[in-house]
């Protein structure tokens, strides 16, 4: 097992992994920037090394920089945490050259599953549903106008190299087709220096469900059930929860077990997310692999009873996972609810500055998830997410009520944040209902 481990990553998901560190007896080396000096939560882990200034690209983001705080916190292995460098095959590359284990798949992996066009071949040949659409990338104008045809508009244009749902374009003719493939093709050379893509048939209004993996070096996959992820606000995740509410139990089975042979096929290891969408008749389509661990892990845990974070550092010192699929069982209800600092009647514009007061909820069945704390300035130059409150239930009915209850006591001064947005959705009816889609945000509070 790791003696020392760095945590290339800031914030809460920073603090999740130095809590799961200290309980298991592994030293921790964290990285800051220079607008992250003085956070509360650096304090917590043995050593702390500063890599640079604010902007992420000269900070958490600096390769050198981050393994030369490795080398000099003298570690065996770094958890990128999600975001920044955590699905960088190269950085992942680089960690294995300096003989440092990534706390994560292979580079080889997270390469093949990296390429949308290339993951969705995975799952067809591990029998997986992928959406109708082109089998490959797209070469010519005449090849996409052929196969818009066959599949019958509207078809969505993807970015082999993109995901979370960057360089997408929904086109509805031949017309929109034309212009939508050249713009996409621009903008994904631009973002992701690749300007490959690839045609879907566009499925509308469908549920985000994903499924959570680990697998270890032994040949063991398994899921931990899934996660509905379909309350979003423009591709940012708001509410997620498990499990899937009115999905039929069928459907969750077959989800979860296609999710399982992907995971296999590709040869992957540790801990990582299936991403499927759900359409109105109950049909599910793979749509890409998360390569790491997700900001909604923790409603994983709650329901299943397993601490994600310690099992991936246990797979990534070699250990086989300590449960069979038998052994893991959905219980109850969790749901998560991302408090962000933006401000609703500004249409969710960003607004960072210094928490003056924090009060924060507890109770049977309540977590908070969070970094921040009074006096903590939340710093404009990264993403606005300040924690995450969680809520755990014997039945969905029971944690809408808690997470109600959690969100009319939590109280954060100083700042503006979304849990005025969040009480909305959660008292919503159609919520109550668990008539979500991912059109639901945005189609019941237009911006
Ligand atoms: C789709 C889709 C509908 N039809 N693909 C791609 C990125 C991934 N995170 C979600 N993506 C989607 N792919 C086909 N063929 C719907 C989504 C999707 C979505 C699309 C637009 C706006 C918000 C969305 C939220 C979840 C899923």
């Amino acid at each position: 097992m790791f003696k020392r481990i760095l945590i290339a990553n800031r914030g809460e998901i920073a603090l999740r992994v130095i809590r799961a560190c200290k309980e298991m007896g592994i030293e921790t080396v964290a990285i800051y920037s220079e607008a992250d000096r003085g956070a509360q939560y650096l304090e917590l882990a043995d050593e702390a090394y500063c890599v640079g200034p604010a902007r992420s690209a000269d900070s958490y983001l600096k390769v050198d920089r981050v393994i030369s705080a490795a080398e000099v916190g003298n570690v065996q292995a770094i958890h990128p945490g999600y975001g920044f460098l955590s699905e960088n095959a190269h950085f992942n590359e680089i960690c294995r050259t300096c003989k440092i284990d990534f706390i994560g798949p292979s580079p080889e992996a997270m390469r093949r599953l990296g390429d949308k066009n290339e993951a969705k071949q995975i799952a067809r040949a591990a029998n997986v549903p992928c959406v109708p659409g082109s089998e490959g990338l797209i070469t010519d104008e005449a090849q996409a106008l052929k196969i818009a045809h066959e599949i019958g508009y509207p078809v969505l244009i993807k970015a082999t190299a993109g995901g979370g749902g960057k360089g997408m374009r929904v086109a509805q003719n031949d017309l929109t087709l034309k212009s939508g493939l050249q713009q996409a093709q621009t903008e994904a050379q631009a973002a992701f220096g690749n300007p490959a893509v690839y045609l879907e048939k566009y499925v509308e209004e469908p549920r985000h469900v994903e499924v959570q993996i680990i697998a270890d070096h032994h040949g063991n996959v398994v899921h931990l059930w899934e996660r509905d992820c379909s309350m979003q606000r423009r591709h940012q995740k708001v509410v997620e929860e498990s499990p899937a509410p009115n999905l039929n139990p069928e459907i969750r089975r077959a989800i979860c077990e296609a999710a399982v042979r992907l995971i296999r096929e590709a040869n992957y290891t540790n801990a990582g997310t299936v991403e499927f969408i759900v359409d109105k008749h109950g049909n599910f389509y793979f749509i890409e692999v998360n390569a790491r661990i997700q900001v909604e892990h923790p409603v994983t845990e709650l329901v299943t009873g397993i601490d994600l974070i310690k099992q991936q550092i246990r797979v990534a010192a070699g250990e086989p996972l300590p449960f069979r699929q038998e052994d893991i069982k959905q219980t109850g209800c969790a749901i998560e609810c991302r408090i962000n600092a933006e401000d609703p009647a500004k249409n969710f514009m960003p607004c960072p500055g210094k928490i003056t007061q924090l009060y924060v909820p507890g109770g049977y069945g309540v977590r908070f998830d969070s970094h921040a704390h009074a006096g903590y300035t939340v710093p404009p130059t990264y993403d606005s997410m300040i924690g995450k409150l969680l809520v755990h239930q014997p039945t969905r009915e029971l944690a809408i009520a808690c997470m109600l209850r959690a969100l009319d006591e939590l109280r954060i001064e100083g700042i503006k944040t979304t849990v005025p947005r969040l009480k909305d959705i959660l008292g919503h009816a159609a919520f109550g209902a668990g008539k979500v889609d991912t059109k639901f945000i945005e189609r019941t509070w237009p911006a």
